[in-house]
């Protein structure tokens, strides 16, 4: 009995020591500012979603109505909200964002504050609300679930006056109320030009930076919704990313010099890369359409993006630090039509296939040093909350992966540990194959997701060389696949 007692406190001190030894050994690193918060880290996480644009342009074959339209023109024939996040969840996608009102005005939700809204359309007897069908659709596939409401708004007398930012304002808070968790509100920056106007027929220009009082409007959002990310050019919470291709820069930096930033401004594309002595975190998102135009036209049912355009775009977008909102034009029946149905699926079937099999788990991993308690191991763990992290002042490191068999892959991936900043600022990737060493790609930021592509071969090891820093380097993950070979359209 006595000798037990004095084995279990021996090992329960060596226990206790080892324990101690590791908790000194891991010192926590400090960030570099700015850092995203954690509704921001959410959000980044969701990577792939969808942009719903069905309204009263679907009806009237136009992208901009004028605002005269007519409720009666609202008038889906076989309108299926469960049938879009059906098709979302399928094609992988994380959430729905739907233009609740576009430029026209029209209010996809019966508004208590206009006329102009589904409660004077045909479709249901006016009983409709099409909010409420997406948000509950959303719930039940457990998909997220946001909101565009457009600042422009050319049917509406109002708009230019003060009057149009409070009925704008109470859209909102009906938006923002009555539809349980959204998870992004998304303010357009094309504003202000000619329309309706409540028959007015005339241009109204507002002062961008000023007339929508965007800080109030911010500060209700955050009232009642605080989790939701809100998207504009200038943030506050997220950023768009400087066009309608889907392509984020080379160089995109989440940091933002945000308060010289203001939505809709000209020369917005000399922001759009991000700055890396920006003040604040404004993670870039790329929206496109899977057709040319954002709203469905029978003319473009021929014309849905190719499987190797959409891949193209998703590593411009997701592996350039970027999310992926991907506008699907619901059709004049209300349904999203079979020939971008089929092109999503073709573009899930790719990334399933592509992400089946991590050859960088099968690989020995080195880097050249550590902080101590932040080795190499935790690149290739698969857990994003692990991590490597190059020694305190050091701003160039290397990473070298190496199987004793060749791999037949094609693809790389890496990601920093983005809350304590985004740090690097240029890189190299080389691949080793029979013939020695082959650089692949020279690069600038890497941030949340980086990807490269390259020809499929068998590779003995890879390199990657982070070149320059502006602080210490911290990588969470790196990732080895083989996508398959593109061969349909
Ligand atoms: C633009 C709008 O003018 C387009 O119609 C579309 O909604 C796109 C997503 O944003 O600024």
């Amino acid at each position: 009995m006595k000798n037990k007692s004095i084995i279990n406190v021996i090992a329960g001190f060596l226990l206790l020591s080892v324990f101690t030894r590791c908790e000194s050994a891991q010192q926590p690193i400090a960030a570099v500012g700015p850092v995203p918060n954690v509704h921001q880290l959410a959000w980044q996480e969701l990577e792939y979603y969808a942009f719903i644009h069905f309204n009263m342009n679907t009806f009237t074959n136009k992208e901009w109505g004028y605002g005269d339209e007519q409720p009666e023109q609202f008038n889906p024939s076989a309108l299926d909200a469960r049938q879009w996040a059906r098709v979302a969840k399928a094609a992988g996608m994380k959430g729905i964002i739907i233009t609740a009102k576009h430029h026209d005005g029209f209010a996809l939700w019966p508004s208590a504050f206009t006329e102009h809204s589904v409660k004077n359309a045909p479709w249901k007897d006016g009983k409709g609300d099409l909010i409420r069908d997406l948000s509950d659709a959303c719930k039940e596939l457990g998909l997220k679930f946001g909101v565009y409401l457009s600042p422009w708004d050319r049917n509406h007398p109002d708009y230019g006056k003060p009057e149009y930012v409070t009925y704008y304002r109470n859209q909102l808070r009906e938006l923002l109320t009555n539809y349980g968790e959204i998870f992004e509100v998304w303010f357009d920056g094309a504003n202000g030009g000619d329309g309706y106007y409540g028959g007015a027929n005339e241009e109204r220009r507002v002062d961008k930076r000023n007339y929508y009082d965007w800080p109030t409007t911010i500060q209700m959002v955050r009232e009642l919704q605080p989790q939701a990310v809100i998207f504009s050019d200038a943030g506050p919470d997220i950023r768009w990313v400087g066009n309608e291709r889907g392509y984020a820069y080379d160089t995109t930096w989440s940091p933002l010099l945000r308060d010289s930033v203001y939505a809709g401004m000209p020369g917005f594309d000399k922001y759009a890369k991000g700055q890396e002595n920006g003040t604040h975190w404004v993670p870039t998102e790329c929206d496109v359409s899977i057709r040319p135009g954002w709203y469905y036209h029978p003319e473009e049912d021929e014309k849905v993006k190719s499987l190797s355009a959409l891949v193209d775009i998703y590593f411009n977008a997701v592996g350039r630090n970027s999310n992926f909102l991907l506008n699907l034009p619901v059709d004049k029946r209300g349904l999203i039509h079979e020939n971008d149905e089929a092109q999503l699926m073709k573009l899930a079937a790719f990334l399933k296939e592509m992400y089946k099999e991590d050859f960088a788990a099968m690989a020995r991993v080195k880097t050249a040093d550590a902080r101590s308690g932040y080795g190499a191991e935790n690149i290739v763990d698969n857990d994003k909350d692990t991590y490597w992290a190059a020694p305190e002042g050091t701003t160039a490191a290397q990473i070298d992966l190496e199987w004793k068999q060749p791999q037949f892959v094609n693809t790389f991936m890496i990601q920093e540990y983005i809350p304590l900043g985004q740090r690097i600022r240029s890189f190299s990737f080389k691949i080793k194959t029979e013939k020695g060493w082959k650089k692949v790609e020279t690069g600038a930021t890497v941030g949340n997701k980086r990807l490269i592509r390259f020809e499929t071969q068998a590779i003995t090891a890879l390199r990657f060389s982070i070149t320059a820093a502006k602080a210490s380097p911290i990588i969470s993950n790196l990732g080895v696949y083989k996508a398959p070979e593109i061969r349909e359209k």
